[in-house]
């Protein structure tokens, strides 16, 4: 008789901290034992020369979502999860997009009724509010936080989802009052919106101007105006998909400061460029996304920061629209760069290109790479212990990784419904071959052995990190930050 249901031998286990040889032992969905000689499995896998890592959390991907453009993305909630756990990543949280005057209830139910029946892997949702309503902060957000939707992301820019600095600080007061985190797109609205209109006007509509009208200045901006609303409330944000050294500088400089800024890049910012935009004909709408890929030197710039800890997480913003009709192409053959859906797919991707990149050319160590791209964010939207690390107790997902195997990119490889890939052509070393979802084997042998609707719903906890009693240091207390901020000090 078997003591466990599944026994992983002979690996090498990473956490965000440690790296050690051990097996690991799973029943009933968790692991329960680590170390040597545990026994039996009821089913094992022999590990040796892999490594043995949590599942990837992805906290940033855009499934089933319509664009500000009204354009839907190519994933649903089965291809976009099948497509992330093929890449290694077990737990994904996608968001529940308000349409303007929408209940965010109703719009939580919808969403809902979209990923119970197809997701293959577990997963929660982040609230995107695009519409603060009294009746939305005062009733709805408090209820659905305590629901277990404990993270939000607002836009500065995007005409349908902007909010004002006003209407900011509403949400972050908001989050305050429960210890919720907010994600921040940080794009100054107006400077994109009066750079795109003297570019359509002088007869520049292609895609590469999207990269120009979506300045470095702009995202500069605000990234430190997000910031100084955030120490206002002495509420924590998380600024999402940095890609400019400028944005970076921002956050650093308040993180030094000892503000509870967090931050995420994304696998666009350290692979392409503005030059991928300039491809011939249409092509370069394939990489319009926003904020925009910049140049070298601030792919290099993100690389730092991944090294030295200004990012916490490191998400895809898997934002999928196919290149025809469907998607890309949705306002006609010869769109303007304004009319293009904004978005690049990278859910299956964004481990092999940041292990591969990354750890394989010593960029950043291993333990590095787990926090990044498991650990932190699980811990900064509130599923941590349950997800995103291997130990006893946790939630048995796991990828096995052959460090050694080397793939270059073809979109045929993948399992997303998106038709092409960006990161074409790009040789990587190292990937995931055995994933394992609550002590299942989901992935092996290049298989599929998950249903839909195998996923479960994960109502998650508060960020510790925005948790009100975690967050009052001195300097940050907020009757003096008031009061410095009147006495103009
Ligand atoms: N920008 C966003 O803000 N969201 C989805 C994708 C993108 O490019
Ligand atoms: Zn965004
Ligand atoms: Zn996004």
């Amino acid at each position: 008789m078997s003591n466990f249901d599944l026994l992983v031998r002979n690996g090498t286990v990473a956490t965000a901290s440690d790296t050690f040889a051990a097996d690991v032992a799973v029943k009933d969905g968790r692991i329960v034992a680590l170390g040597e000689d545990l026994g039996t499995g009821a089913n094992e896998i022999d590990a040796t020369g892999k490594l043995v890592l949590p599942g990837g959390v992805e906290g940033h991907c855009h499934i089933e979502q319509i664009s500000s453009s009204r354009v839907m993305t190519a994933d649903d909630f089965y291809s976009g999860t099948v497509s992330a756990v093929f890449g290694g990543t077990t737990t994904v949280i996608p968001f529940a997009a308000q349409q303007r005057g929408a209940s965010l209830r109703q719009t939580v139910e919808d969403y809902h009724a979209c990923a119970g029946p197809k997701a293959v892997i577990d997963y929660g949702f982040h609230l995107i509010i695009s519409d603060p309503s009294d009746q939305v902060i005062g009733q709805e957000l408090p209820a659905l936080i305590k629901d277990g939707y404990t993270s939000f992301k607002v836009y500065m820019t995007y005409d349908d989802l902007r909010l004002d600095d006003y209407q900011m600080l509403e949400v972050l007061s908001a989050a305050r009052r429960d210890g919720a985190m907010v994600m921040v797109h940080a794009e100054n609205h107006d400077m994109i919106r009066w750079l795109s209109q003297k570019l359509l006007d002088g007869g520049h509509w292609q895609p590469q101007y999207h990269a120009v009208s979506h300045s470095r200045a702009g995202e500069g901006e605000a990234a430190h105006r997000a910031i100084a609303l955030s120490r206002l409330m002495d509420q924590p944000i998380l600024v999402v998909h940095v890609s400019s050294q400028e944005a970076m500088d921002e956050i650093r400089l308040a993180q030094d400061k000892g503000l509870k800024i967090f931050a995420e890049t994304c696998p666009q910012y350290l692979f392409l460029t503005a030059q991928d935009l300039e491809k011939d004909g249409m092509d370069g709408a394939m990489f319009c996304c926003s904020p925009p890929p910049r140049d070298a030197n601030d792919q290099e710039a993100m690389w730092r920061g991944l090294a030295n800890g200004t990012f916490s997480v490191f998400s895809s913003d898997h934002a999928p629209y196919r290149y025809d009709e469907s998607g890309k192409l949705a306002a006609g053959p010869q769109p303007t760069f304004k009319q293009i859906a904004n978005g690049v797919p990278g859910i299956e991707l964004r481990l092999p290109l940041l292990f591969s990149e990354g750890v394989g050319k010593g960029r950043i160590d291993l333990n590095r790479f787990v926090a990044l791209t498991a650990t932190n964010v699980a811990k900064l939207y509130g599923l941590h212990p349950q997800k995103g690390t291997i130990a006893v107790g946790s939630d048995a997902d796991m990828a096995i990784w052959d460090p050694d195997l080397e793939q270059t990119i073809e979109h045929a490889m993948l399992h997303d419904n998106v038709g092409y890939t960006p990161y074409a052509g790009i040789k990587l070393k190292g990937w995931p071959t055995t994933v394992v979802s609550r002590g299942k084997v989901v992935v092996s042998d290049k298989t599929l052995h998950a249903e839909r609707g195998d996923g479960k719903f994960l109502p998650r906890a508060c960020s510790p990190a925005a948790e009100p009693l975690n967050r009052l240091e001195p300097e940050m207390d907020p009757a003096r930050n008031f009061g410095a901020d009147l006495l103009g000090r």
